[in-house]
């Protein structure tokens, strides 16, 4: 705190002498030099305090990448996914339970009708590629505040159709990044409806985490109290089976 007030108050003074108006002082380098350093260290100060609430890069349309590419599963292999995919997802409900005072059941029509958001973001997996892609989708804390998350909540897991040789895959986020702005659980994609190797009919995208994190073919999402019980214990797929970290923050 102490360098973050520090800098701001040498960042206002340069400020100040720019505001003058002299064009020398305004070009010279040790000012355009001392304004860099002075944003750098508010920066990382500011950082320090709310580096996991802080946003994830978001880019432009031009610079999407022309494919990208599908990982894990590419179609769950369950009869009532095919049954789902057959009706295309008509009878498909996405339901909100666990800790919360309301739990729901929510249609596709509804998720789409609901408040949305659109993120232009870069996808990192764990086995060393990258993508850069448009996701649109309804915002976690908005289906959780509608639910009624309880104050006992500290996770919230997905759960997902598919599995690998009958391990259902599943995820879970803490309660930051289950609110974090970013957080969506995505119903499009590059304008397009979600298709099925990417998750259909509904994905989370949670930005500040890695790719095995974005859990697809998303059915469920249950607010718990701790991951202890769920599975191997140590809330993913990847993580029970993987030894991959659960906090994988990016
Ligand atoms: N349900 C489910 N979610 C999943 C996976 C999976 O196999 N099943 N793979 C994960 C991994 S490792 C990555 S990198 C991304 C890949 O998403 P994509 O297929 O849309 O590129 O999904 C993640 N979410
Ligand atoms: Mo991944």
């Amino acid at each position: 705190m102490t360098i973050e007030v520090t800098r701001r108050g040498l960042v206002a003074g340069a400020s100040g002498l720019l505001l003058a108006g002299c064009d020398k002082i305004n070009g010279s380098a040790s000012v355009q030099k001392l304004l860099g350093l002075g944003e750098r260290a508010t920066y990382s100060a500011q950082r320090l305090v709310s580096d996991r609430t802080a946003l994830a890069p978001e880019f432009s349309l031009a610079q999407m990448s022309p494919l990208f590419r599908v990982n894990g599963n590419d179609m769950p292999a369950s009869d009532d996914y095919a049954a789902h995919l057959a009706s295309r997802f008509a009878d498909w409900r996405l339901v909100v339970d666990g800790l919360v005072a309301r739990p729901l059941s929510l249609s596709l029509d509804q998720l789409r009708a609901a408040p949305r958001r659109t993120q232009i973001t870069r996808h990192d997996c764990v086995e060393g590629w990258s993508a850069i892609g448009q996701w649109t989708g309804t915002p976690l804390r908005l289906l959780l505040q509608q639910a009624g998350i309880r104050s006992s909540a500290r996770y919230v897991v997905f759960h997902c159709a598919d599995d690998f040789d009958g391990t259902p895959y599943y995820e879970s986020v803490d309660l930051v990044d289950a609110f974090h702005p970013q957080s969506i659980l995505a119903w499009g994609m590059n304008g397009q409806p979600l298709s099925v190797p990417h998750g259909a009919p509904l994905r989370l995208r949670a930005e500040r985490q890695l790719g095995y994190k974005q859990a697809k073919y998303v059915m469920r999402v249950e607010a718990v109290n701790s991951l202890a019980h769920l599975y191997g214990g140590k809330g993913g797929y990847w993580e029970d089976n993987a030894g991959y970290q659960w906090y994988a923050g990016i």
